[in-house]
């Protein structure tokens, strides 16, 4: 067919008139999955103009059958996520401990692709319920992938991978009903809780700040399991994966994640994507705590217990990598959705442990795939894809092979190389995947290890390691939660449990909920009090910092454009992104008439979406907008989600209307932009007594 190269969109005519554009240039045409050339992508095959449409249209069943079928099943767990590409770079070699050579290799940058996640929603739930966040990294490695799998909280609900379908059942929407979405505080969950205390531990980091993150780049992430390392003589050293963010932690306050919510439902995901856009490559350190057998043993308590932590004073944390993010997937579906994860993806080198709840993860992975993405090639699917190295064995066809083997042996061992045919790859024993030479010859039980049997111990140590604030919230937040709770009982349960953990907790939840607080109940093991451990707080850990956050300036009409771009300037110079927000979204003209385009128009773009804010205001403006419920929502929630706001003298109004009191986080602008940078930093923790009463 003579089609000019340089052929320009043609005009085509509808069947009802309408111009539709064209291109005609050979390699932009539309064709069908088969590869025959579209000539009319608007209008079905139809007997006449007016006529019946004709099952002959191949082109048209084609495109709505691809169409219909568009969904897969989302994962039953983790169906919420969102992800990104970038590189895993070795800072000090682990040569004294394995043989994995991405972590000998110092320098070398791995490509990997890390999928963070909410756990109990489904794929259109929210980003900012109360929930676990997962973390999982496919390391694509000279060795095979590897897939560390893990949460932003370093320990599990359960110790036994039998009882994982009752814990996701329990804290999904309630079977007959059918809600609630992506919330934990429901009956069936709490009964759950209060019936297995092994998940204690676990529910403290739960109702911890945690599990409400700023951001997806502002979480620490743990590859929860003990898993080992082997040397070149299969020698094995235990050892727990850390991530530690760059950005520090910082979490949402609930009423603030709540109103997220509503607000922008993508919140996690947006910040993640325009971070990257940007050019703001978000960044962890990664570390790992390595212990011996005999380190192991004199512990207190069980490493394969994945409802313990080991406490980094214990045994400390060793920086040895770090992991930067640096571009977004370019299609959603084809990559973050496609994505498998595979805990069972480790190079020569990287060994399990014995974890019982490891044990039935290395399983589920593999399996869940075949329902999800229904073949057992999903690995051929470019972002499961091994790219570090080739994939070769002698599996064959299935579901949706890709591949075009070459060959007639589909089979080992084979002597067709011999012969001038094409043999195949072979075993390596030397460079090959070795499992740790683990003796196991013991009697078949069912049975819970003893030393699994102390479910308090840790709750008790990781409550009482938190902040004066952190603690508060995390009582509330047991009051919240029990709050949603019908059956008496099951909070009765719960307190009866908690009363191990810590008396006073026990205490403010009871009198939270103005309940009477119920015995203790029979802990299989007696509690033992630990030395408190600061790394397992959130405030204080990380410096105060407004490096990749979000500061808001509101402008009216009027407003002085010098205040605006000071408060602009001393915000970027600290790291921070700005957006301007004006009562209309075609921006304010300032004082002096010049022109100030916004970013996002007042009542969609409320407070809680920045981590601190600015009034720029005029008076006439200001007096405008003391007539707008969203401008005193926007003042009042900044105040109550313990934000600095920096105003100029125009704004008091507005600041009274919304019933901010003065302390050292509201900050009067006269005195200059940098005044205000120091409290945007962080949150005004000494005002929440004042704001909110905490159990
Ligand atoms: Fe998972 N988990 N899990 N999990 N998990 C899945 O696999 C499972 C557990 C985690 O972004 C599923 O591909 C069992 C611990 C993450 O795609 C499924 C047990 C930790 C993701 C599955 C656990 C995790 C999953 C669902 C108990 C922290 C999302 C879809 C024995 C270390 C990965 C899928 C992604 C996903 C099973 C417990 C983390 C069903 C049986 C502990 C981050 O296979």
């Amino acid at each position: 067919m003579a089609t000019p190269k340089d052929a320009t969109p043609t005009t085509t005519i509808g069947a009802g008139g309408e111009t539709h554009q064209t291109a005609s240039t050979p390699d932009a045409r539309i064709t069908t999955n088969h590869g025959a050339p579209v000539s009319d992508n608007q209008n079905s095959l139809k007997g006449g103009p007016r006529g019946p449409t004709l099952l002959e249209d191949f082109v048209l069943r084609e495109k709505i059958q691809h169409f219909d079928h568009e969904r897969i099943p989302e994962r039953i767990v983790h169906a919420r996520g969102s992800a990104a590409h970038g590189f895993f770079e070795l800072t000090d070699s682990l040569a004294d401990v394995t043989r994995a050579r991405v972590l000998t290799e110092v320098g070398v940058k791995t490509e990997v692709f890390v999928r963070f996640s909410t756990v109990a929603g489904g794929a259109g739930s929210i980003d900012t319920p109360r929930d676990v966040r997962g973390f999982a990294v496919k390391l694509y490695t000279k060795e095979g992938n590897w897939d560390l799998v893990g949460n932003n909280i370093p320990v599990f609900f359960i110790q036994d991978a039998i009882k994982f379908p009752d814990l996701v059942h329990a804290v999904k929407m309630e079977a007959d009903r059918g809600y609630p979405q992506a919330a934990s505080a429901h009956d069936t969950f709490w009964d759950f809780v209060g019936l297995m205390p092994e998940t204690t531990h676990m529910v403290m980091w739960q109702m911890s700040d945690r599990t409400i993150p700023r951001s997806y780049r502002m979480m620490e992430g743990f590859g929860v399991n003990t898993f080992r390392l082997l040397d070149e003589d299969d020698n094995a050293t235990f050892v727990k994966f850390h991530w530690r963010p760059r950005l520090g932690t910082q979490s949402t306050c609930w009423d603030e994640a709540v109103k997220i919510a509503g607000a922008d439902p993508d919140y996690h995901r947006r910040d993640l994507f325009e971070a990257i856009d940007g050019g703001n490559f978000p960044e962890w350190e990664f570390g790992v705590q390595l212990l011996t057998q005999e380190e192991a043993d004199a512990l207190p308590f069980d490493i394969l217990d994945a409802t313990k932590v080991i406490p980094e004073e214990l045994v400390p944390i060793r920086v040895v990598g770090r992991l930067v993010l640096d571009r977004n997937p370019d299609n959603f579906f084809a990559e973050t959705e496609q994505a498998a994860f595979l805990p069972t993806n480790v190079p020569p080198g990287i060994d399990f442990s014995e974890d019982p709840l490891l044990q039935g993860r290395l399983f589920s992975y593999q399996d869940t795939q075949l329902s999800r993405l229904g073949t057992v090639n999903f690995h051929q699917l470019p972002i499961n894809q091994a790219k570090g190295c080739p994939f070769q064995n002698f599996q064959r066809d299935g579901h949706m092979q890709m591949q075009v083997p070459k060959g007639r042996a589909n089979y080992e061992p084979n002597s067709l190389a011999e012969h001038g045919e094409i043999g195949g790859p072979r075993e390596d024993p030397d460079g090959g995947f070795r499992s740790f030479r683990q003796p196991v010859e013991e009697t078949k039980v069912r049975l819970r290890a003893e030393t699994f049997a102390d479910h308090y111990s840790h709750a008790r140590l990781f409550y009482r390691s938190l902040t004066d604030i952190e603690q508060a919230h995390l009582a509330s937040a047991m009051v919240f939660e029990l709050s949603k709770v019908v059956i008496e009982a099951v909070r009765l349960r719960v307190l009866a449990n908690v009363q191990n953990v810590d008396a006073g907790l026990a205490k403010r939840v009871a009198e939270g909920l103005n309940m009477d607080l119920p015995p203790k109940s029979k802990a299989a093991a007696a509690p033992q009090d630990m030395e408190p451990s600061p790394a397992l707080r959130l405030i204080g850990k990380y410096p105060d910092s407004l490096v990749g956050r979000m500061v808001g300036i509101l402008v009216t009409d009027g407003a002085d454009g010098a205040v605006v771009a000071a408060v602009r300037k001393a915000a970027q110079d600290a790291g921070a992104t700005v957006k301007i927000v004006a009562p209309k979204i075609g921006g304010v003209t300032l004082k002096g008439g010049k022109t100030l385009a916004a970013d996002g128009q007042l009542a969609g773009t409320p407070s809680v979406l920045f981590d601190a804010v600015a009034l720029v205001l005029s008076e006439a403006g200001c007096a405008e907008l003391l007539g707008e419920n969203a401008a005193t929502d926007f003042v009042a929630n900044a105040f109550v989600h313990l934000k600095a706001i920096g105003h100029t003298a125009e704004a008091q109004p507005l600041l009274d209307k919304a019933g901010v009191q003065p302390d050292a986080g509201i900050v009067d602008l006269a005195g200059g932009a940098d005044g205000f940078i120091a409290p945007a930093s962080t949150r005004q923790w000494d005002r929440e007594p004042k704001v909110r009463i905490l159990a």
